[in-house]
């Protein structure tokens, strides 16, 4: 794209949003600061590397068979790199634990360390990309359809000896990375049909979640995340909405918010505010859920702006953590990654640019027609500009020029695999 037309698209811009009292400088320099979590297992379909085979189970799902997923360690850290490199800013990568440098061995769950993500540390302070972690539950022989609030104390012992040691692992990255490492806790425990003890099971996962967070650590912070139901566990998910916010608030722990494990209609985005205030920070899974948790490529659409608008509004930049999960397998995956993190960028972006405080304004001045004016006038405001010029900045692709750096990398490498 030629620098001199989005020097002058901007300038154009900087101008316009001037007039209603945004400085687009300032708003260029709080997106910069973002962080989004890339999810690295969009990169493999939610494969991991533990030498073990088998499918994915837990209730969720990765639908398509696009060539050329990422089929070891190395495959996968080039991916990242690459769709890092179409992404502007500096991001932070979330490993779940199954994608460990087992080199070929076979590591179970209940004996993972440190030391099998010491690798993935070098390589995050190579690449500059700090590290989040989860503990992972799902497709595994002793996952069954409960883990942590299986009645049988020694599965549940097992998953409790996993989560403990993955906070372990967690520390360790956050220690060398000198910045806190988000380790999300999500299990997929739930019941097909009917059940006849959903407080039996609600006391068991309260009960292993307190010993798991037994130990207290400095350089990580827990999330735990809840779900309306999973695939095959339609009736019942012991960790549920009320669950996790109940836990949340009275241990002082991170809720984390799955746009796609709510009702359809639910507003994420309105439960930001209600968290923030019982909560001490709040994590995003950003997704875009296609009539369920389908977990397609998250785009630019009402749902996305109005989660990152409450960020802004809540004046949480701070205190809200936005990590990517999807899996689409239908697709180009490093498309896929592309894609998703602009359009959450652009989001965050439009949120930034909003003027607040004319709308707050109005508001408080009971001029309801004034708001929804100026909030609609809002969508249409050249931001595009502004995010052209972020990319120019930041030295990634302008506008659609990715799509043939991708295909570029695709005939190269992944086309190849
Ligand atoms: C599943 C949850 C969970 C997973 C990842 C792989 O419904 O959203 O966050 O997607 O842990
Ligand atoms: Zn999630």
């Amino acid at each position: 794209m030629k620098t001199e037309l989005i020097d002058k698209a901007y300038a154009i811009a900087q101008e316009r949003y001037a007039a209603i009292g945004i400085d687009t400088e300032a708003a260029l320099a709080q997106l910069q600061k973002i962080q989004l979590s890339l999810h690295c297992w969009q990169a493999d379909d939610v494969s991991g590397f533990e030498n073990r085979g088998g499918d994915l189970t837990g209730g969720i799902q990765a639908t398509g068979n696009y060539p050329g997923r990422a089929r070891n360690i190395d495959e996968l850290r080039q991916d990242v790199l690459k769709a890092a490199s179409m992404i502007p800013g500096k991001h932070r990568l979330n490993l779940h634990e199954i994608y460990g440098d087992f080199g070929g061995k076979v590591v179970d769950r209940d004996e993972v360390e440190p030391a099998h993500f010491q690798s993935w540390i070098e390589w995050a302070k190579e690449n500059g990309m700090k590290l989040d972690f989860n503990s992972t539950s799902f497709s595994h022989p002793k996952s069954g359809d409960l883990s942590l609030s299986n009645p049988d104390p020694a599965i549940r012992d097992f998953w409790v000896e996993h989560t403990k040691r993955c906070r372990a692992v967690a520390e360790e990255m956050g220690k060398a990375q000198g910045d806190p490492c988000i380790m999300n806790v999500w299990v997929h425990d739930g019941s097909k049909d009917l059940t006849v003890n959903r407080m039996y099971y609600r006391e068991l996962l309260k009960d292993s979640l307190d010993r798991i967070f037994e130990t207290e650590y400095k350089n990580m912070k827990d999330c735990i995340e809840s779900k309306v139901f999973g695939i095959g566990l339609e009736s019942y998910t012991v960790g549920s909405n009320d669950f996790y916010i109940g836990y949340g608030a009275s241990r002082g722990k991170i809720v984390t918010l799955d746009t796609g494990h709510f009702h359809p209609t639910e507003s994420i985005a309105d439960k930001i505010s209600s968290l923030l205030l019982y909560t001490p920070e709040v994590m995003l899974h950003v997704s875009r859920p296609v009539r369920w948790d389908s977990d397609h490529v998250t785009i630019i659409n009402d749902e996305t702006l109005e989660l990152c608008k409450e960020i802004t509004r809540c004046n949480a930049l701070d205190r809200v953590h936005i990590g990517l999960d999807y899996f689409d397998a239908s697709i180009n995956r490093i498309g896929a990654y592309v894609i998703g993190s602009r359009a959450t960028q652009k989001c965050m972006l439009q949120a930034l640019l909003e003027p607040i405080e004319t709308l707050r304004k109005y508001e408080l001045a009971g001029q309801g027609f004034e708001r929804l004016a100026l909030l609609e006038e809002c969508k249409s405001l050249p931001w595009n500009a502004v995010w052209d010029m972020f990319c120019q900045r930041n030295d990634v692709a302008v506008g659609e020029e990715f799509i043939a750096e991708v295909q570029q990398y695709e005939q190269a490498v992944t086309s190849k695999r």
